[in-house]
């Protein structure tokens, strides 16, 4: 646990919470008279693939993976109204942000929330079971309404991974950004770094950039190996682009 350090949190306030018009509720729940803690960011979100693989990239491989991705990308909630799918993403600031938001949030499984801990907002969450092909339960898929981050370290990662340094008020940047002095490119899934038919500008020199991203970049550029994907920072740039 940090020592009343200024930490920042993401919170997603998933698909299954905006269907049931839990919003009003969660942001009371998380305001500032219950938490302490100030609003730095916020948006409104459609979930690509690109975003939700990349934000769960933890549980690749794991049996609820694929549901994982269905749930946070709102098809399993909006099936027929594909206008409805999106989060509401919000980065709070403040002492202890991470475990404040995770007490309040409570334990992912709702079965063990009500259990341990009657009233916290994933109590309210439901368990589903997921059926293989031939209709044997092999796992469950977790609808928890909200996702908060586990520690600091998570917080950092999936805040840069969801906003872009100039999403947030500057007097309130935590995380060392700067300026970039080249150009860098998106197509096909892939990182470019000279303008190509069709291929999406990113960062362009002047812009503001979180460091390790740019730090990310010019090592693809150099053919070295990053310390995260390219994947993880493109998906913030084509966020409501369409693109996926
Ligand atoms: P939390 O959301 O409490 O940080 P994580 O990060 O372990 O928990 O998991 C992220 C999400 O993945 C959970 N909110 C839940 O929807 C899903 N999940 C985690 N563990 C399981 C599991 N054993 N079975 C099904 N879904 C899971």
């Amino acid at each position: 646990m940090s020592n009343g350090k200024l930490e920042q949190t993401l919170v997603l306030i998933k698909p299954d919470a905006l269907k049931n018009s839990l919003t009003g509720y969660l942001l009371s729940q998380l305001s500032e008279f219950h938490t302490g803690l100030h609003f730095s960011g916020t948006k409104i979100v459609y979930v690509s693939k690109m975003l939700a693989e990349e934000h769960y990239a933890e549980h690749f491989g794991k049996v609820f993976f694929p549901s994982l991705l269905e749930y946070i990308m709102g098809n399993i909630h909006y099936p027929d109204e594909p206008w409805k799918r999106r989060v509401i993403a919000i980065v709070y600031q403040g002492s202890n942000a991470v475990k404040r938001i995770r007490d309040i949030a409570g334990p992912t499984n709702p079965h063990v929330a009500r259990k341990d801990k009657p009233g916290c907002i994933r109590a309210l969450g439901t368990i589903v079971p997921i059926e293989g092909p031939d209709g044997k339960v092999i796992g469950e898929r977790i609808d928890n309404l909200i996702h908060a981050s586990a520690t600091p370290e998570e917080a950092e990662r999936e805040i840069k991974l969801w906003f872009k340094p100039n999403d947030i008020p500057p007097l309130m940047h935590i995380y060392p950004t700067e300026i970039s002095d080249d150009y860098y490119y998106f197509k096909d899934n892939q990182f470019r770094n000279k303008p190509e038919p069709n291929a999406i500008c990113l960062i362009a020199p002047g812009d503001i950039a979180w460091k390790t991203d740019l730090e990310v970049l010019r090592q693809l550029k150099q053919g070295g190996t990053p310390a995260y994907t390219f994947q993880a920072v493109a998906a913030k740039y084509l966020l409501n682009s369409g693109i996926s």
